[in-house]
């Protein structure tokens, strides 16, 4: 992906040694080499240059000889890294505000979504919200029906917790057609984020409402003009919902739905109700359109699965990874992402072979509940063409299924919950390509 003319530079006795750690086919090399344990001189595999005997004093560059500029108020990225942005689609003219733009993937390292670069995906626009003016009203069936302005809420405890959240449209490209298109990490995978998200747990203001008996579900709805609502049964709701304010520390934003959104871990992102105005308390489903027209899965039979609300374990690979192309050959870090909805990532595997052998990426050890966790693992690429693959199991067991086995499940006009495995081509030339495999 860099400079070409330090290819040559896998001495072959380095190569050897490498090649005695392959753990699978063409070309994966042992994860113990991103433990510090690495082989001598492995890490002069990669690209850094070699310093020239008689280099003598680096020259100084012209922004080390006088003062930068002064600080700031509102911190901005390098104007050098202004091509990382989110990809958003031409204004929509027929419906305006409805649409989404995505995450760019396969531009960011680590596992927390900058705010300015969080997908967004709006039923009707983002609203201009005055926190003054906003009332979050708790209702149906409660011993106590409650008002809280954006003031009451910032007086209550809260929590911080560091989530995913996925469309439950993410990936819907890749769902369906006799090839694959065209298409990067972000543009294919992008309706997906994580954050640090702060608020007030639900279960908190539930408790002093007073649930009255025999109540099981609550609804959401949100004061955008979609009036986008959505059911969650109550033990779900009292388990791990909140009210979020903030998002990485700050007030969420417009887009993510200020002053508050409902937040709900691991499921479908479109429950996650933005510019949260009204909590009912209820005994079922109110069966809102976008929980009828929408957000439910068409079988091969013509039945509809409905209220399918945890996102599948899944995972791919950001780097390398669609329309991307490798520029040497020599050794490359194979990385990305995995999630589940049903708890934490317990293990990633990486294929280069279009799935014949697998070899285990390294992963952090400690691997927090629904959230995105970073695989990485070493690979000896000499142009020779390969396929990569990442498949994840979760910690209740879910074993991230392959593209065809997902097909099977649904009628071919399902996009929703797709998370069949990604394949990443890669030809002697260096391009990444997605493909069906
Ligand atoms: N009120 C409201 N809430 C909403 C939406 C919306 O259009 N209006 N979009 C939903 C959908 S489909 C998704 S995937 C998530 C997207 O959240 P984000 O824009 O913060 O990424 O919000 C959900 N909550
Ligand atoms: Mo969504």
């Amino acid at each position: 992906m860099q400079n070409n003319n330090k290819s040559e530079r896998v001495r072959s006795d380095e190569k050897i040694a490498l090649l005695n750690d392959q753990v699978a086919g063409n070309g994966l090399i042992s994860r113990r080499h991103l433990l510090g344990l690495s082989l001598a001189g492995a890490g002069g595999l990669v690209t850094s240059s070699v310093l020239a005997a008689d280099a003598g004093l680096l020259t100084r560059p012209a922004w080390s000889m006088t003062p930068g500029r002064d600080p700031s108020e509102y911190g901005n990225p390098s104007s050098h890294a202004a091509q990382i942005k989110r990809l958003a689609p031409a204004p929509n003219a027929i419906s305006p505000g409805t649409g989404a733009s995505r995450t760019p993937l396969h531009l960011l390292q680590g596992t927390i979504t900058p705010n300015s670069l969080h997908f967004e995906r709006h039923h009707s626009g983002v609203p201009d919200i005055d926190p003054a003016q906003h009332r979050l009203v708790l209702h149906g069936m409660v011993r106590q029906p409650l008002e809280f302005s954006y003031e009451d809420l910032l007086a209550y405890p809260m929590v911080s917790r560091v989530h995913f959240l996925e469309c439950s449209g993410n990936s819907g490209g890749n769902s369906s057609g006799a090839s694959a298109s065209d298409g990067s990490a972000g543009g294919i995978h992008g309706l997906l984020s994580c954050a640090e998200w702060t608020g007030v747990r639900l279960s908190t203001l539930l408790d002093e409402a007073g649930v009255a008996a025999g109540a099981s579900w609550i609804t959401a709805t949100g004061a955008d003009a979609a009036s986008l609502g959505r059911s969650v049964p109550l033990d779900k709701a009292l388990r791990d919902v909140i009210i979020a304010l903030y998002q990485n520390g700050e007030p969420i934003r417009p887009e993510q739905g200020y002053p508050m959104r409902m937040f709900v871990p691991g499921w479908e992102g479109n429950v996650s109700v933005k510019w949260l105005t009204q909590i009912k308390v209820t005994d079922g489903p109110a069966n809102f359109r976008d929980e009828t027209s929408r957000y439910t899965e068409l079988l091969p039979d013509g039945k509809s699965l409905q209220f399918t609300y945890p996102m599948g374990v899944k995972s791919v690979i950001t780097s390398p990874s669609g329309q991307m192309t490798l520029t040497r050959h020599g050794l490359h870090e194979v990385t990305g992402l995995a999630w589940s909805g049903s708890g934490s990532i317990r293990r990633v595997e990486i294929s280069a072979d279009g799935g014949r052998t697998w070899a285990d990426a390294l992963i952090d050890a400690d691997q927090r509940e629904l959230a995105l966790t970073r695989f990485r693992l070493p690979w000896l690429w000499e142009g020779a063409e390969a396929v990569l693959q990442s498949r994840a199991t979760d910690s209740a067991g879910n074993v991230q299924p392959s593209r065809a086995a997902w097909v099977a499940q649904y009628s071919p006009a399902n996009r929703y919950h797709f998370n069949g495995i990604q394949s990443w081509a890669v030809s002697a030339q260096g391009e990444v390509k997605n493909v069906y495999a």
